[in-house]
């Protein structure tokens, strides 16, 4: 058991998280603890203040135990334990006296960081578009002093640091988001600008939301992770968290105090993209293609899903002809990453639902998936497991008519999909016709449209008429027969 090389107590918050989930903990928080530990008693400043937005479950867990929890670094090796000491205050924002916005404009508050899924956004995915009807966005207008969002809270919270003439905070978005300091900055701006022009070019103009690439797997805890903390550490951990052993974070360069981050591995570069596309593209879109696809044919987890060859070997022909086709990789390091994805994805100590990866498709879809399907089909190229893809998400909408395996369906749009499948009443065209129209969230036509509703109907019906393996094995050989 690992415990901290510095007094927890010592920490004073230099770093406020928005959205303190399991991911933020092993990734942030852990990079935070080897950064401190690094830097000695200069790095007492870098404490977090982790603030779960809406649910106090977190808060609840870990608030009795002075925010201290477990770390299971998890592999077919075995578990390594550590205790992390850096999240000095946990909030519960909803009911925290001292609300986000004051807490955005403390001068202490150096550094704000994010994660809060990509809904958390508030953006009209293929658009980009800030939600300007949004229940948190009307919400949060009504309410400045205590804004329900994270959006809201910046935009509020830069708004008191504009008017005190303090200088601002660095803001940090940690989402598996395309562009995600941009993008961070374009969804505050746009927030700003509907009661206030000058607050949004003055955020413009003085507020850093360096992008950054995020990188490591962290299953939901289980009552295992629970056991195996309290096994090594004698103690009980209400909110142990697992993860893989591997940690990345590409991070833009920017001005201003900040932890020695690097002591963790942490990268500061000019241009984070080639880190982000090759990320999102390849890791965070096969996950999608994995879990719809696996979900349908019954298994649990990614681990399981890839131990059947026939995902492998579907996933491994997905990340290197379609999606490592738009991305700007020498061959050889594509074949690397792509095998050292897979022996991440095969960590049979990793239990990552499916279900979990599947939640909010909707707004995963634009930048996981359409995205390089559109280029591909630009350049002439086809996109046939991004088509199977969409197909076995748009077949979880319906799965619960069917004897098949059951999904625990979450997505902000679920209402909606349903509705269309309803309306097409079992015909794979008029669904395909349907789905591919909302523009929401696989955007404007695409090049060769009909030839793409074509084969999405195509599979459409091979999937709710064949076991999916079939329609898998299929899809395969056709590829491979291509070339
Ligand atoms: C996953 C990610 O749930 C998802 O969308 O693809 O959480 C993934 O595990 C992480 O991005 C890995 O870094």
């Amino acid at each position: 058991m690992r415990r901290p090389r510095y007094d927890p107590a010592a920490l004073s918050c230099g770093i406020l998280h928005l959205g303190c989930g399991a991911f933020h903990r092993a990734h942030q928080a852990f990079a935070t603890q080897r950064a401190i530990e690094a830097q000695g008693e200069e790095g007492l400043r870098w404490g977090i203040a982790a603030a779960s937005m809406t649910r106090m479950t977190v808060p609840g867990q870990l608030q009795p135990q002075d925010g201290l929890y477990t770390l299971l670094e998890r592999s077919a090796a075995g578990t390594r334990a550590e205790i992390i000491g850096t999240l000095r205050e946990v909030i519960h924002a909803p009911t925290d006296p001292k609300p986000l916005p004051q807490r955005i404009a403390d001068p202490q508050t150096r550094i704000v960081t994010l994660t809060i899924t990509p809904p958390g956004y508030l953006l009209e995915p293929a658009s980009g578009r800030l939600q300007k009807d949004h229940l948190d966005v009307l919400h949060d207008l009504r309410h400045p002093a205590h804004p329900r969002s994270a959006i809201g809270a910046i935009a509020y919270g830069l708004r008191k640091v504009r008017d005190a003439g303090t200088v601002p905070p660095v803001i940090i978005s940690c989402d598996n988001v395309s562009d995600n300091g941009r993008t961070l900055r374009r969804a505050v701006a746009n927030f700003a600008a509907m009661r206030d022009d000058t607050l949004a070019s003055w955020i413009d103009a003085n507020v850093c939301f360096p992008n950054t690439m995020v990188d490591r797997i962290v299953p939901a805890a289980t009552s295992a992770d629970r056991e195996d903390a309290e096994r090594l550490l004698g103690l009980y951990d209400a909110a142990p968290v697992s993860m893989e052993p591997y940690i990345q974070w590409v991070i833009e360069e920017f001005d201003g105090p900040r932890p020695l981050w690097e002591a963790a591995g942490a990268q500061f570069v000019r241009d984070v993209r080639p880190f982000e596309l090759a990320k999102l593209r390849l890791l965070n879109g096969t996950h999608m293609l994995l879990a719809y696809l696996g979900a349908l044919a019954g298994y649990k987890t990614i681990a399981e899903t890839v131990a059947d060859p026939l995902f492998a070997e579907l996933a491994e022909a997905f990340m290197l002809r379609e999606q490592g086709a738009t991305l700007d990789m020498a061959p050889d390091r594509l074949r690397a990453y792509v095998a050292d994805l897979m022996a991440r994805l095969r960590n049979p100590a990793i239990r990552h639902d499916v279900s979990r990866i599947g939640r909010n498709g909707s707004a995963k879809f634009a930048t996981r998936l359409m995205r390089p399907l559109r280029e591909n089909l630009q350049e002439g190229r086809s996109g046939p497991c991004t088509i199977l893809v969409a197909a076995a998400w748009i077949r979880w909408f319906t799965q619960h008519e069917t004897k098949g395996p059951q999904v625990l369906l979450i997505d902000q749009k679920k209402d909606e999909m349903k509705r269309l499948c309803a309306a097409a009443g079992g015909d794979p065209m008029v669904l395909a016709r349907s789905f591919l129209g909302l523009e929401e969230v696989f955007g404007p036509k695409l090049p060769n449209h009909e030839a793409v509703v074509e084969e999405l109907a195509r599979d459409l019906h091979d999937l709710a008429t064949l076991p999916v393996r079939e329609v898998v094995r299929d899809r395969l050989a056709e590829l491979l027969a291509a070339g």
